[in-house]
């Protein structure tokens, strides 16, 4: 078998993907997810330009081979463009692979290793009071994790607390927005919302939180200390994590566990802060972090320090993400919750999907591959649309985190 075409798809079917579609001389067709939020055109024109020129005449069937010759061989390696590339043409081979062999691809990886996959919904408001309501809607919908943001008082918006109706959009049309960011604030302000949410929701509920990088490595031990007592799931992104050492800090003084990883590209990001057991979540995801293949051996590094997975699923990956995370998160032996923002249906229209949520719980579909295809034709209604992610600054002007 004979890879004979692999074609870049961008479309805005409410926000920016990028799919790539491998074709192999039987017929068979291969998707996967090359969506990099707000520089979607970066990846599209590596895939284009620089991948999609090698793979042709290439086995499909030779992924571990095709994913070093795209790593190794290309002599730059790592950062999220090239990662998210590779991530892209793994997944669509994953999903050739198992179509040949008739079977779910969470078959080839081991099978099933849990009856379904826990996830974390979204719940945010604009005030403590709204935010309750939220978990509430989200209790009702059979949600069994939660991951609660809520507006600081004195600070005019925060990312992640989205309009009345519940949902935020993580990138908006046109040029970056900008929002004034305090730590004080923000700080002061936390523990009020999950001492509220323990009052009213009690000691067992699952609750998550995202601090989306915003503190230093002392502001987040602060934090990690006075949110103990509401005992999260998990504290995310506390800090940047290009110096993974940062993680030392906060871990000695705190027991809240930590997840980080959305925005790391590959292994060697992980490496410190596994092999020290400096966290106890590790948040790649199938598509910024060089595919299933990828992924398998973070999770088995991870396996050896008792870290779980916790992947990034937002909704600016595309439902191929989702579909090839879910056949990922069931297999492996530490798996330990996924991230789920749905889709609209529109998207879930361009890419019709079999993975179902069940009672809390995530499960792939059983039909052969990754269970996720495109409607090209749909998609090409919804031409590429620029959108970006929010900068914030400092109550001064200065530049943040987030
Ligand atoms: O900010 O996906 O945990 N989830 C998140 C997301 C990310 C966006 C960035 O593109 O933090 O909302
Ligand atoms: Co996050």
């Amino acid at each position: 078998m004979k890879i004979i075409d692999a074609k870049v798809i961008v479309c805005s079917p409410g926000r920016n993907f990028v799919t790539l579609k491998i074709v192999t001389d039987d017929g068979l067709v291969g998707w996967g997810d090359a969506t990099l939020n707000g520089r979607e055109l970066s990846v599209a024109s590596y895939l284009k330009d620089h991948v999609a020129p090698c793979l042709i005449g290439r086995d499909p069937h030779q992924i571990e081979d095709i994913w070093q010759y795209l790593y190794k061989g290309a002599y730059w390696r790592r950062g999220p463009v090239t990662m998210t590339a590779i991530a892209a043409v793994d997944m669509a081979l994953w999903d050739i692979k198992a179509k040949v062999a008739n079977l779910p691809l969470y078959q080839l990886l081991g099978g099933k290793s849990r009856a379904g996959c826990l996830v974390y919904g979204h719940a945010n408001g604009a005030s403590i009071d709204d935010t309750i309501e939220a978990v509430e809607r989200h209790l009702e919908e059979g949600f069994k994790a939660i991951r609660v943001q809520t507006g600081v008082p004195g600070l005019a918006k925060v990312y992640g607390v989205g309009q009345p109706n519940g949902f935020y959009e993580p990138a908006t049309k046109g040029l970056p927005q900008e929002s004034i960011w305090s730590t004080d604030k923000y700080i002061q302000h936390m523990p009020k919302l999950f001492e509220a949410l323990r009052d009213r929701f009690g000691p067992d509920l699952p609750l998550l939180h995202d601090v989306h990088h915003r503190l230093t490595p002392i502001e987040a031990a602060r934090l990690g200390k006075m949110l103990e007592p509401y005992h999260l799931f998990w504290m995310e992104d506390a800090t940047p994590a290009e110096n993974q050492d940062a993680f030392r800090l906060i871990r000695q003084h705190t027991t809240t566990p930590l997840a980080v990883g959305e925005v790391f590209n590959c292994i060697w990001d992980c490496k410190t802060l596994i092999e020290n057991q400096l966290i106890d979540y590790i948040r790649t995801s199938v598509t910024h972090t060089g595919g299933i293949s990828h992924m398998r051996k973070i999770a088995a590094l991870a396996e050896l320090y008792q870290v779980r997975t916790g992947s990034h699923g937002p909704t600016d990956v595309s439902p191929i993400c989702m579909g090839a995370a879910l056949h990922f998160d069931i297999s492996i032996p530490n798996f330990g919750i996924q991230e789920y923002m749905a889709h609209e249906p529109l998207v879930n229209e361009v890419f019709p999907n079999s993975y179902r949520f069940e009672n809390g719980y995530m499960v792939p579909g059983d039909e052969p591959g990754h269970g996720v295809t495109m409607d090209e034709a749909l998609a090409a209604r919804y031409p590429y649309d620029p959108a970006y992610l929010p900068i914030a600054r400092l109550e001064d002007g200065t530049l943040w985190n987030w």
